[in-house]
């Protein structure tokens, strides 16, 4: 049996899944966050790759490895290839304003006519215009690319991942010289591209000499959200779905960039997929609205909350989960608190208040964007799959069928993971292409499907509360 790794970074865990044909099994899981150092919000990148190494020996040898990790963030090398610095966090305040300055020199339309990307303070153009150590760069590797460049030592950008910098040209999937070139930043940073499947190289003696085997590295779809939406288990066109973790990626696969001024304005982007598919989608602030404010109440229990949060009344407290304020780490039940009282309701006066307020908001901002992706592309949706660790939380998927009044079919939890080493199988001519890729991920663990249940007028009363109370701007 021919076995595949995926090195897969969460920004909330890693983790190093094997997959052996039929299924995948767990190596080693990790987890991660933001660190502070030398006045930034940081990833302590080196000792992901540390956890990495570890997890690559647990799984044993495997025919290849593939890195995907969330995307934006980037590590700079130097003329001799030396990392510059750990990756600045994209939770980090240094774009603060930089997205306004870009608009206003080159023009959003033209921007978004190039990229097709949404505008998030954090896509790379912002952060790379942000940068204060650019003249020491000889090379910009996004997170996967470098932990794949120190596996192997070779230096690459893969396209879906580099579809999120906003420095991708979205007709063509070549970088936007000429943009790059208005923006002033050198071109000399941006590294040759490669697309999923393509082999990057094999492990560098000194990491095999680590691991115990060597094998082969190969590109796979190495932003994660591309990775998880490969591994969603349609049977069709006609879904929609949710990437739901640390953030919530909502939207629809398309065969074709939509790059019209209404979608623009709803702040959609067309990121790159597999087989130049196109994600088009919108972010929504997702779990870690959850994550962080268990973080603010240690020794609370996610599985007690979440029963408890079940029992609450429905709708008493309702916020935007996009709202800008959400972004940063820091105390988010404060957060949501405050944004309450801002629209004139009573803030949640317990944690499962607070999760039960949190799990509808984000059920809504799913309905939005989803309802939005429709209609701004045409694709007629009967089904929402909901991937990520976000399918584990019954609640919320059976809050996101009644808001979207759709069915949602919740798992694999995994999908990234599978999308990972799906990808390497089809390289290595094992698998055929994306329907059978989507047949194996139905197939590859337990899928359970929610009916819209919920009354339809309460939900859209409820959406008519936050859209009322969103004039502080959502992304
Ligand atoms: P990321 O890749 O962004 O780190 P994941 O896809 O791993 O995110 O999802 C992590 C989230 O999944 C957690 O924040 C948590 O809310 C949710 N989750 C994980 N396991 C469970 C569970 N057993 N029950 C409910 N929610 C869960
Ligand atoms: C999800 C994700 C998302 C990006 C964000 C930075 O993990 O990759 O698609 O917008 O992280």
């Amino acid at each position: 049996m021919t076995r595949f790794a995926a090195v897969d970074l969460g920004a909330s865990s890693g983790r190093v899944m094997v997959w052996d044909g039929r299924g995948l099994t767990e190596a080693h899981r990790f987890p991660n966050g933001p660190v502070r150092a030398r006045g930034r919000l940081r990833w302590d990148v080196r000792a992901l790759y540390r956890e990495i190494l570890h997890g690559l020996r647990r799984a044993g040898p495997v025919a290849s490895v593939g890195v995907d990790s969330w995307a934006v963030d980037y590590g700079l090398l130097d003329a001799s290839g030396r990392l510059l610095d750990d990756p600045v966090h994209y939770r980090d305040d240094r774009t603060a304003g930089i997205a306004e300055r870009v608009a206003a020199r080159v023009g959003a339309a033209e921007l978004y006519d190039v990229s097709g990307l949404q505008v998030l303070p954090f896509n790379t153009v912002y952060q790379l215009l942000a940068e204060d150590r650019l003249d020491a760069a000889a090379a910009m590797l996004l997170v996967p690319d470098l932990i794949a460049y120190w596996l192997t030592g070779e230096i690459g950008a893969e396209v879906t991942n580099a579809s999120t910098t906003g420095l991708l040209d979205v007709r063509t999937r070549a970088w936007a010289s000429g943009l790059i070139g208005r923006l002033g930043l050198p071109e000399r940073i941006f590294p040759p591209l490669r697309r999923p499947g393509d082999p990057i190289g094999s492990l560098r003696p000194e990491t095999a000499r680590e691991v115990g085997w060597t094998s082969r590295v190969t590109a796979v779809a190495s932003h994660d959200t591309a990775s998880a939406v490969a591994a969603v288990p349609a049977d069709g066109p006609r879904f929609a779905y949710v990437s739901c973790g640390t953030w919530s990626l909502a939207g629809v696969e398309l065969p074709a960039p939509v790059l019209t001024e209404a979608g623009r304005a709803a702040n959609f982007t067309n990121e790159a997929g597999i087989d130049g598919t196109v994600r088009y989608l919108r972010n929504v602030m997702g779990l870690w609205l959850l994550q962080e404010s268990l973080r603010a109440w240690p020794g609370a229990g996610l599985e007690g909350l979440l029963e408890a949060a079940g029992r609450e009344r429905p709708f008493a407290a309702l916020v935007d989960p996009d709202a800008p304020v959400f972004l940063p780490p820091g105390d988010m039940p404060a957060r949501i608190a405050a944004e309450c009282r801002r629209t004139g309701q009573e803030p949640p006066a317990s944690p499962p208040a607070f999760v039960r307020c949190v799990l509808e908001s984000l059920a809504l901002g799913h309905r939005r964007a989803i309802r939005q992706a429709a209609a701004l592309s045409g694709r007629e949706v009967d089904v929402v799959h909901l991937v990520g660790g976000g399918s584990r939380n019954a609640l919320l998927c059976r809050l996101t069928a009644d808001a979207c009044g759709l069915p949602v079919v919740a798992g694999p939890a995994e999908a990234t993971a599978l999308g990972n080493v799906l990808v390497q199988a089809r390289a290595a001519g094992l698998v055929s292409g994306l329907a059978e890729m989507r047949a194996l991920a139905a197939g590859a663990g337990p899928l359970r499907r929610y009916e819209p249940s919920g009354d339809a007028a309460a939900w859209d009363a409820a959406e008519a509360r936050i859209t009322a109370g969103s004039a502080a701007g959502a992304f």
